[in-house]
């Protein structure tokens, strides 16, 4: 069955069926517990979970039930930035979170086609958060509507979410550094390092680093991400702290496994 994707402005009206359907979907993840693979929480800490932030906003509590330990080692944190698994990585994760929102979708009776919108907002006056997303309400004027999000916050920090052009271009497709340069040049495709995590040696040394005074150049350019990593940038802006983490595994997987992680104070 061919599923094709579809311009969120172009579907026919604020809450076109593939936009109702996705908030349903949605909806359906967020309903489920922290633990489960499929939930909309799980999914988010496959790309990235911060602890304490999760929990300040209501995202986690100590009631949680948390994964096991090796589900989490083997899916939360996966995000891949700053090399060339960028394109790759958030494609791959994209795709998986979109056969989860249609498996949700299908079991509510919604089309066994079901694909994610997308929204390109380099399209003349499709630059803003679409309605659906910008709005508290479900159609029915329902104030729960999961595609809303209350954090974000867009660019000028009043909740108006849109992408100001005259900051954008497309100019990345053509260059061909993924690793960006934190001392100015090119941001590289992939954008300077957020964290990245590289297994080394066989898979034997998997090496964390996040260099977060990097940070501060590239606020702008994260104004457009979600309250989370914008409440990451600013607390980390605050702290000034570079963490280097190592997780070391002797031997086989099954085999004792031991982690560490150092912190160094930045300098400036
Ligand atoms: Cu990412």
């Amino acid at each position: 069955m061919v599923k094709t994707r579809k311009n969120v402005w172009e579907l026919g009206g604020d809450w076109a069926d593939p936009i109702l359907w996705y908030a349903r979907g949605v909806k359906a993840m967020q309903s489920r517990p922290l633990s489960d693979p499929t939930a909309w929480r799980f999914y988010g800490a496959i790309h990235g979970i911060d602890r304490r932030l999760w929990t300040q906003l209501g995202f986690l509590s100590s009631g949680n039930q948390l994964p096991p330990n090796d589900t989490i080692k083997t899916y939360w944190q996966q995000c891949q930035h700053g090399s060339w698994y960028f394109l790759p990585w958030h494609r791959g994760y994209v795709l998986a979170f979109e056969a989860v929102v249609r498996d949700a979708v299908v079991k509510l009776g919604g089309p066994a086609d079901w694909a994610i919108p997308y929204w390109n907002y380099f399209k003349p006056n499709q630059n803003q958060l679409p309605p659906a997303f910008a709005s508290p309400d479900w159609p029915d004027g329902q104030g729960d509507n999961p595609l809303f999000v209350a954090q974000r916050f867009g660019p000028n920090n009043d909740g108006n979410v849109f992408v100001p052009m005259d900051q954008v271009d497309q100019n990345a497709l053509g260059d061909s550094q993924f690793i960006g340069a934190s001392d100015g040049g090119s941001p590289g495709f992939g954008g300077v390092n957020t964290g990245f995590r590289q297994e080394l040696l066989d898979g034997k040394v998997s090496l964390v680093a996040t260099i977060s005074d990097l940070f501060r150049s590239q606020k702008r350019q994260l104004g457009l991400d979600t309250p989370l990593l914008k409440q990451t940038v600013v607390n980390t802006r605050d702290s000034r702290i570079t963490y280097i983490g190592l997780t070391y595994r002797f031997g086989a997987p099954p085999k004792k496994q031991k982690e560490e992680q150092m912190r160094y104070e930045n300098g400036d």
